[in-house]
């Protein structure tokens, strides 16, 4: 079937009902100002705040702000801020929605000072993030990596178009309580982000204000990119064409500490958790998901493997997970009352064995420095002084070691997209190649690893000796004797 009509405003009646939004952009004043327009939180928080306010209403229109790139902006705007998100794996099919939630837009690169005059705004009452790892600009000890370029922004003597000057000068022109709520997969987020803006407002000759919480919280939706193949099954399944539509599975989970001196939205009303503790739930996710599917990446990539479902089906594959969940993350990891991590683990291997979602193997594998010492470096950590060897988180960083030499077991290039990729490059060169080489030369990175980490002679020769099994025998191979 080919769809002609174009999702607009004015086409929304020829949607069939369940495919309309819950609220049409417009209808519900801003309430929360979203840094980071991707298709990320338009899949997660977005769809929460518009189940919110039509089961309970309040106005929490959310102005979409994107950091950098115009283009999602611009295909927004041209379809009255609507867009629709597309369900895939689920019983019954694909199931598109459409989603009214957007009442404003806005562009940090391109008009910052606008940014800050919307911050201030008491209209708005929350500031919602998804940036990513990398735009909070944080060291491994939680400090704030300071540059020339982001001193300049903080003391007003350049445009603030970074995360924490953003933050830090809306702050200063905020009269009104605030919530900063942080949606990034980042351990300890809304404690970590407050201390990042508090460092940022002392450069700015400025301290916190009062009235302004931090709340932690626990953001899950598996949101691959969206390709060619997901556009037309979205313009199918919601019966207009949509040119910003995002995929995603059909679990979602959201775990929020309720601190919100500005209020919020009834997310509770549209499934979210609230709670006085994240930090077992944050845990859970980080270690038994995030470090679960970083190993999918980076191994499968090693072997060749374009899709994250696709690396579930190398023999041998499941097994090293279960074993992975079992013997390493289990043991540094205490769930939420009446979880266990066996029982999560399980959820996450069915999750990520979606094949609709075609999620890349070279997606989750990104950034891989800024991730891994959330998701993967504690678990180390705790085993280690637990007097343990976790051989198979071990793998896992040895994985991403292999990964970034920049070649695949059959020889093709693999791509590193990471802020350090010009060190690790280097760093790689330089090294002899050889695995105590490759592995000596990245424990050095020390924007990455924990001090402790080179001086571990025990974690040092588990990491070279799962070097040289992927450099011997691949990573296909490696998989299926560990998983057997
Ligand atoms: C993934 C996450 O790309 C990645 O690093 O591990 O984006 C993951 O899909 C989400 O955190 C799931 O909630």
């Amino acid at each position: 079937m080919t769809v002609t009509t174009g999702l607009s405003l004015a086409a929304l009646h020829r949607l069939a009902p369940q495919n309309r939004p819950a609220v049409r952009p417009g209808d519900v004043r801003p309430g929360i100002l979203h840094l980071g327009l991707g298709a990320f939180h338009r899949a997660h928080q977005a769809v929460y705040t518009e189940t919110a306010v039509a089961a309970s209403g309040g106005e929490w229109g959310i102005v979409g702000v994107a950091p950098r790139s115009r283009d999602v902006l611009d295909k927004l705007r041209a379809q009255d801020r609507l867009y629709s998100v597309l369900t895939v794996g689920g019983d019954g099919g694909d199931h598109a929605r459409a989603v009214g939630i957007l009442s404003g837009l806005g562009h940090a690169a391109g008009d910052p000072y606008g940014v800050l005059a919307a911050i201030a705004d008491p209209g708005i009452r929350i500031v919602s993030l998804t940036v990513t790892e990398k735009a909070y600009r944080l060291g491994p000890d939680g400090r704030l990596l300071l540059d020339d370029e982001l001193r300049a922004q903080l003391t007003g003597a350049a445009p603030p178009v970074s995360v924490p000057a953003l933050l830090a000068r809306g702050l200063l022109a905020r009269t009104a309580p605030l919530t900063v709520l942080c949606c990034d997969n980042l351990q300890g987020n809304g404690p970590r982000i407050q201390g990042m803006v508090a460092q940022a407002l002392e450069v700015a000759g400025a301290s916190l204000p009062d009235g302004v919480d931090f709340p932690a919280t626990m953001v899950d939706r598996i949101v691959p990119a969206t390709s060619a193949d997901h556009l037309r099954r979205a313009a199918a399944a919601l019966g207009a064409a949509d040119r910003a539509p995002v995929v995603a599975e059909p679990f979602h989970q959201w775990v929020i500490e309720d601190r919100f001196p500005g209020g919020r939205p009834d997310w509770g009303a549209a499934g979210a958790i609230l709670t006085t503790d994240v930090a077992p739930w944050e845990t859970l996710k980080l270690r038994a998901l995030n470090s679960v599917h970083s190993a999918c990446a980076y191994l499968g990539a090693l072997a060749g493997r374009e899709m994250i479902a696709s690396v579930l089906e190398l023999p041998g594959m499941d097994g090293l997970l279960r074993r992975f969940l079992a013997e390493d993350i289990a043991p540094s990891v205490t769930p939420p009352p009446g979880v266990t991590v066996l029982d999560y683990g399980e959820t996450v291997l069915e999750r990520f064995a979606n094949r609709e979602l075609g999620h890349r193997t070279h997606q989750v594998a990104m950034d891989g420095t800024q991730k891994l010492p959330h998701r993967l470096l504690g678990t180390i950590a705790d085993r280690r002084r637990a007097g343990a060897v976790p051989a198979w988180a071990a793998l896992v960083l040895a994985g991403w070691m292999r990964f970034v030499r920049g070649y695949a077991d059959d020889g093709s290039a693999l791509p590193l997209d990471d802020p350090l990729a010009g060190r690790i490059r280097a760093i790689v060169r330089a090294a002899p190649d050889t695995p105590e080489g490759l592995v000596d030369a990245l424990l050095g990175l020390s924007e990455v690893f924990p001090a402790g980490f080179a001086d571990d002679a025990s974690l040092r020769a588990e990491l070279i000796r799962w070097s040289g099994e992927l450099a011997r025998h691949g990573a296909a191979r490696t998989i299926a004797a560990a998983g057997r």
